[in-house]
């Protein structure tokens, strides 16, 4: 643990690894491919990260709030659930740590040796994250790593026998596709004992007006969130993309239950990026796809559990029924 209360895991290149190589490899692949793609994970560098905290302010994107409100009510009744002394409670994509600060709230005041444990691939993100959740809460004790989620998880429960409590919240888990959610919930499961539990934020299906003006708000700020993507080519990458001659444009897949965000070409064009020594072609009305936000029911979550290894423990809505937090437990078969 470093005086500024997290630990980097090696490999020791893991920013070089993770950053500008990793991200160029992928533009350069997702540009290429018909049709073009980009993914969502390159939006959250310091400009694209406060676009996000500014959604989540957005009268029109329900999930933060309406998640909030659900956490609020049901935060003492999940960490009862978790048992009354030495937990860690272990926050996978905390963001800037709104919502986690519900469930410590409650922690710090009826579970004894709370450890809190975030794991982040940005030590910048981790480092304001450690430092505001200290001032907010100067007696808990805190643990950050910055590594990939799983690299983290694992270093952790070679680490101690303490029992797991891993948050998922903010229905990150849509950002993945059916397939990916799988097999991501089955590598938390290999990563974690048997007892532990993991609380996952669904977004659910509902009436999908409300679905598409969440990603389509008035004031465009979800606009300028998806276009971050290109600004971020020109500014990392050297690309010369003209950003008023693409737009945002979101809309909601009956079939897979997902909202798919792109960015439009609205013109014929060319782009170079300097970078990849690279030219790229658009037609006039040629779609980029940025992001999937699948929104789940009920029945798909129970089914998500069991095929993954995970018993459920609670089921936590709001009133509207537009979100669910979902408390699993980890059920491994003794050997
Ligand atoms: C982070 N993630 C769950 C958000 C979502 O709803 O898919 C990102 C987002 N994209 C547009 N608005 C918010």
């Amino acid at each position: 643990m470093n005086s500024n209360g997290y630990k980097v895991l090696e490999p020791e290149d893991l920013a070089a690894a993770h950053g500008l190589r990793a991200f160029a490899l992928d533009v350069l692949n997702g540009l290429s491919e018909t049709p073009k793609r980009l993914s969502s994970r390159w939006i959250y560098d310091d400009e694209g990260s406060h676009l996000f905290s500014q959604i989540c302010e957005l009268d029109e994107y329900y999930p933060t709030r309406t998640e909030a409100e659900i956490l609020r009510s049901h935060s003492s009744e999940i960490l009862g659930r978790a048992g009354t002394r030495e937990l860690d409670i272990v926050d996978l994509g905390a963001g800037d740590g709104r919502k986690t600060n519900i469930v410590l709230e409650a922690a710090s005041k009826q579970v004894e040796g709370i450890h809190y444990v975030p794991i982040d691939i940005s030590e910048a993100s981790m480092s304001s994250l450690v430092t505001n959740t200290r001032t907010r809460f100067p007696d808990l004790q805190i643990s950050g790593i910055v590594a990939e989620y799983f690299d983290g998880l694992h270093w952790l429960s070679n680490s101690n026998d303490r029992r797991k409590l891993v948050l998922f919240l903010g229905s990150n888990i849509g950002n993945f596709n059916r397939v990916q959610a799988r097999v991501f919930l089955r590598q938390l499961w290999e990563a974690l004992s048997d007892g532990d539990q993991v609380l996952i934020g669904f977004d659910l299906k509902k009436n999908i007006e409300l679905l598409l003006a969440a990603y389509n708000d008035k004031q465009g700020i979800t606009a300028a969130f998806n276009k971050n993507l290109l600004k971020r080519i020109n500014r990392e990458l050297g690309g010369d993309f003209d950003l008023t001659a693409y737009r945002h444009f979101a809309t909601y897949d009956v079939f897979s239950g997902a909202i798919e965000s792109y960015i439009v070409s609205l013109k014929q064009q060319r782009v170079v990026i300097r970078e990849l020594q690279s030219t790229f072609d658009f037609d006039e009305w040629e779609p980029i796809h940025t992001e999937y936000s699948y929104k789940y029911r009920l029945r798909d979550i129970d089914r998500l559990a069991l095929d993954t290894g995970f018993g459920i423990v609670g089921q936590y809505n709001d009133a509207k029924g537009w979100f669910t937090n979902s408390l699993w437990q980890v059920e491994k078969p003794m050997v």
